[in-house]
């Protein structure tokens, strides 16, 4: 099922069908344990209303309450990427540590008000001349800490920032329109499978500039690990989403410009589309 944030409305869709009540509102119901089961108690009583599709047309990034957090170098190419970027720093071997240490890189990257959904702006900082996206898969965890929804996520980042001196890490990562997050919830019975690839275009005009894909297999940790370090020590009273780390990082050469529209595809999700503006 696809759970989607509108201005007025949560707005469910299960098997093609679309369902709303005026009495949910984002952050109780997406709190939840088992949230999938409760939706699914949740529609038996109301009809679904065919309607709502145009609601859909009007979507807005699906968060409330929610911090995003995100985790760092989970896949053999970030951690190479960050080695290389960072080598005339000394940093390189940070990155190579923390891929084989037990604990993993987690960093606040956006609250609500800094981060957009799709559709919305992704911005390059002024004073950066190196940016990427970074497409990752979107973990939502309860305030309970259990794993119940998946969205897609963009780790906008400044590269020439975060190679000057890995404690300017913050400042590579965090800022106005950073963060992009959407289209919606995505809540299976299970946990999402294994084979599940992230896709990722940057459109320059009519110019395809940067197309990569990735399997989430190839993550080196696990959600669980992830999420269980996360609320070690920190609790979440609407739940948070953690963006899982980048397993697709461009060439050296490649740098985001104003204007270009990214497109973000993981399967059974969605697509997240978002422009780079000022
Ligand atoms: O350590 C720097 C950030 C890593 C990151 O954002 C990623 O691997 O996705
Ligand atoms: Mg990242």
């Amino acid at each position: 099922m696809h759970i989607f944030k509108t201005n007025h409305k949560v707005i469910v869709k299960y098997a093609g069908l679309l369902y709303s009540s005026p009495d949910w509102s984002w952050d109780s119901f997406i709190n939840r344990e088992v949230l999938h089961r409760e939706v699914l108690n949740d529609i038996q009583s109301i009809t679904a209303d065919s309607l709502l599709a145009h609601d859909l047309e009007q979507l807005c990034t699906p968060i409330a309450n929610q911090e995003i957090w995100a985790s760092g170098v989970t896949y053999m190419r970030s951690k190479d990427a960050r080695m290389e970027e960072s080598k005339d720093a000394g940093g390189g071997d940070f990155y190579a540590r923390v891929y084989s240490a037990k604990r993993p890189e987690l960093f606040f990257k956006s609250s609500a008000y800094r981060a957009v959904g799709s559709g919305g702006t992704v911005r390059i900082r002024k004073d950066s001349e190196w940016n990427v996206p970074e497409p990752e898969l979107v973990l939502f965890i309860c305030s309970a800490g259990t794993i119940e929804g998946y969205m897609i996520g963009n780790d906008m980042s400044s590269r020439d920032i975060e190679g000057e001196n890995p404690l300017y890490l913050p400042q590579a990562k965090s800022y106005d329109g950073a963060a992009a997050v959407g289209p919606c919830l995505y809540v299976p019975a299970t946990p999402i499978s294994p084979d599940t690839e992230i896709q990722i275009e940057i459109w320059r005009g009519d110019v395809k500039v940067f197309v990569d894909a990735i399997l989430i297999s190839r993550m080196k940790r696990t959600h669980k690990e992830l999420a269980h370090y996360l609320f070690m020590e920190m609790s979440f009273p609407a739940g948070v989403y953690l963006m899982t780390g980048t397993g697709i990082v461009p060439p050296d050469s490649f740098t985001l410009n104003y204007g270009d529209v990214i497109h973000i595809t993981i399967s059974n999700i969605g697509t997240l589309t978002n422009q780079v503006g000022k």
